[in-house]
């Protein structure tokens, strides 16, 4: 369903099998070496919530992407991995727009969990001024999502993206504020086993 021009929810993606799939494939993730930690960004505020990068990391002091987590660790980025890759260049084909995605953001959120209204503007200059989409997909618990207009002050609409949605946003809709306001506790499908939620977002650098 569009909801704004260039801005698709789709509720429902993926099957319980292939959330119940990505899930573990998040938590494994996450565990590895160069895995979830809790950003402090630019001005020294930690993030509500924990996040691992793949393909690129995303620098939260600099807002810059690089290949090593130099504010973090110093351990290299773990890569994007091919089948993620396919998964995200599927739905953005769904909406009718194309990506060749070379990084992800994985984020994961407890029942506090929260993400402060921003927009997605640290990738190339170029990418984003020809509208590739940035293709968001959840897993676990469903979310709070707000987006507005491309200023802050905008009105919001607010959109529950629960587990198994996918939400894809480019072209006209690539630059709007949006955000996370809040995690609807134990609504994830019990038989993913997983309190909280786990956000894919891809975007091409
Ligand atoms: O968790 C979400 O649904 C949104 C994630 C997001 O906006 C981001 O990673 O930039």
């Amino acid at each position: 369903m569009e909801v704004f021009p260039g801005a698709f929810h789709l509720p429902g993606y993926l099957t319980l099998e292939e959330q119940i799939a990505l899930a573990r494939r998040c938590g494994t993730i996450g565990g590895e070496p160069a895995g979830f930690y809790t950003p402090t960004v630019r001005y020294g505020a930690r993030m509500r919530l924990q996040m691992v990068c793949l393909g690129l990391h995303w620098n939260a002091r600099t807002y810059k992407y690089e290949k090593v987590r130099s504010d973090y660790d110093g351990l290299p980025v773990q890569p994007l991995p091919d089948d993620l890759k396919a998964l995200a260049r599927r739905v953005a084909a769904e909406t009718g727009m194309e990506v060749s995605p070379d990084l992800c953001i994985l984020n994961s959120y407890t029942e506090e969990g929260r993400l402060g209204l921003h927009q997605d503007k640290d990738e190339r200059a170029e990418t984003i001024a020809a509208g590739y989409p940035v293709v968001s997909i959840s897993v676990g618990d469903s979310a709070k999502f707000r987006m507005g207009g491309t200023r802050r002050k905008d009105p919001l609409r607010t959109f529950i993206l629960r587990s198994g949605d996918a939400f894809v946003f480019g072209g006209p809709s690539r630059l709007r504020y949006h955000g996370v306001s809040g995690i609807l506790p134990g609504t994830a499908p019990p038989q993913l086993e997983i309190q909280g939620r786990f956000n894919l977002t891809f975007r091409q650098y």
